[in-house]
């Protein structure tokens, strides 16, 4: 179909959407995603049957479109077209409207070989969550529940601390990624979420994400000392922590291995029919894999309930964002898929949580998967063998000087909702919990031997395998 490309209205669009053209009211939702995909007109957009099968218009965009259609009273109704027929969902693998396998012909596409006069011109917008914007009581927290985000913030901190000490004497061994400096980003999530319901998948850096979802320090430690009491028998370590019950599915080693895994999570959940999404965390490194690119276009097709959350703390390893990418503003690189983007601030909690929860509730419940960048920083080098020399003289104290936890506990005296005595409470909580998962994991036996291959998958019949 010729879409005709005029000049864009610069005040309007949202989301990293395209701008409206001509012939469809100012301020009509996805007006330029509809011209791109044909429809110029009210006339026009009444004739369309299926407003999810036009090219670039998803599900949320279809419901705002059917909304807009409503208010304007062009409409009989969501889900109706002019001539009052329902509509059918986009044919996708997970439904069955398309054309049987059996036919002689395959479904229509929406393509088109026409090319539009050009030039195609597109303009973008994407939601911003910059720290210090956000009220605990706009996002509906009380006191007590602001002092909960606070302690459990510390108790990452002060279990990575005495991660860092543990490996040094021994009790650690193996790969140890400190998630130091990041605990705004996984505490804000997971308080957006439906624990125990939504999913949340990671990469290796991972023992914040799981104190974050309130697995046990004592499982989490073990872990890392190898016990057989360890949240993954104390077989998995430091970059495999696991919790089925709170749906933490990993932990997970290999640079962007686990984003099509996120997507194959959204996949079951939108196929069982459940409400369930995911929130998939990866490392900015992380987009330089394929496997970045295949789980974002998958999820895009199927209308996957997944927000792509990347964990932007500057380096991978030792090599910085800016000397990396080619476009360094990551959250960008999820509009090639039609995503709508946002950035926020990992150094806010705030931030985070207001981020997350509009992903989830404006996107991912609705079968439109997105993309997040959160802007944060490791204190640490990558791994514990790592001095961190690449860094620029006085970053580390710059980054620091914008410390989430201490962010918070500023907030916290500001606004009367706690005393520094009782921070100072929290945070011996915290040590105190810390102090008794090392007790713990140091008393807890070894796994047995004959533990070595429970839990490891095998197929006997497996084909190729002599
Ligand atoms: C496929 C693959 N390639 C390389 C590595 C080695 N490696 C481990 S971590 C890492 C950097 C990843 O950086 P990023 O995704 O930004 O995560 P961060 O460590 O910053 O949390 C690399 C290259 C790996 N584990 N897997
Ligand atoms: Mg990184």
């Amino acid at each position: 179909m010729a879409a005709d490309t005029s000049a864009p209205d610069p005040d309007s669009g949202s989301n990293g959407s395209l701008h409206e053209g001509p012939g469809l009211p100012d301020d009509f939702p996805h007006a330029a995603r509809l011209e791109q995909a044909g429809v110029t007109s009210l006339e026009h957009l009444r004739e369309v049957e299926s407003l999810e099968e036009l090219t670039g218009i998803g599900p949320a965009y279809a419901n705002d479109i059917e909304r807009a259609l409503e208010e304007l009273g062009e409409s009989e109704g969501g889900g109706t077209t002019s001539t009052g027929e329902t509509t059918e969902k986009r044919s996708s693998p997970l439904s069955s409207n398309g054309a049987s396998e059996d036919s002689a012909e395959g479904p229509a596409t929406h393509q088109s070989i026409d090319i539009p006069e050009g030039p195609i011109k597109e303009t973008l917008s994407f939601e911003t969550y910059p720290a210090d914007r956000y009220k605990h009581d706009e996002l509906g927290f009380e006191a007590d529940e602001v002092l909960d985000l606070l302690s459990n913030m510390l108790l990452q901190r002060r279990f990575e601390n005495r991660c860092r000490q543990m490996y040094q004497r021994q009790k650690i061994s193996g790969f140890l990624h400190l998630y130091i400096g990041q605990e705004a980003v996984s505490t804000g999530s997971v308080n957006a979420i439906n624990l125990g319901d939504d999913s949340i998948i990671t990469a290796y850096r991972d023992h914040g994400m799981g104190l974050a979802m309130g697995m046990d320090p004592e499982a989490c430690m073990a872990e890392l000392f190898g016990k057989a009491t360890g949240c993954s028998k104390g077989k998995g370590g430091s970059m495999h922590f696991f919790d089925a019950e709170r749906k933490m599915m990993g932990g997970h080693a290999i640079v962007g291995a686990h984003l099509p895994l996120g997507a194959g999570i959204a996949f079951a959940e939108k196929f069982k029919g459940t409400d369930n999404v995911c929130l998939c965390f990866f490392g900015d490194g992380a987009m330089h894999q394929g496997a970045f690119r295949e789980a974002c276009n998958l999820a895009g097709i199927y209308e996957l309930p997944i927000v792509f959350v990347c964990e932007n703390n500057q380096y991978a390893m030792g090599t910085a964002v800016d000397r990396a990418f080619s476009k360094p503003d990551l959250y960008k690189h999820g509009y090639n898929f039609d995503f709508p983007c946002s950035l926020a601030s990992g150094m806010d909690v705030f931030s985070v949580n207001q981020a997350v929860r509009d992903h989830v509730e404006t996107y991912a419940r609705q079968d439109q998967p997105s993309m997040l960048e959160v802007r944060t920083y490791r204190y640490q080098g990558h791994s514990i063998t790592d001095p961190a020399e690449y860094r620029a003289e006085g970053e580390l104290d710059q980054r620091q000087s914008e410390d989430a936890i201490n962010r918070l506990q500023d907030y916290i005296l500001t606004h009367d909702l706690a005393t520094e005595a009782d921070i100072e409470e929290i945070d011996e909580e915290a040590k105190q919990r810390v102090k008794n998962a090392i007790d713990a994991a140091n008393d807890a036996p070894f796994p047995d031997e004959s533990a070595l291959y429970d839990d490891v998958y095998t197929q006997e019949d497996y084909p190729f395998i002599a």
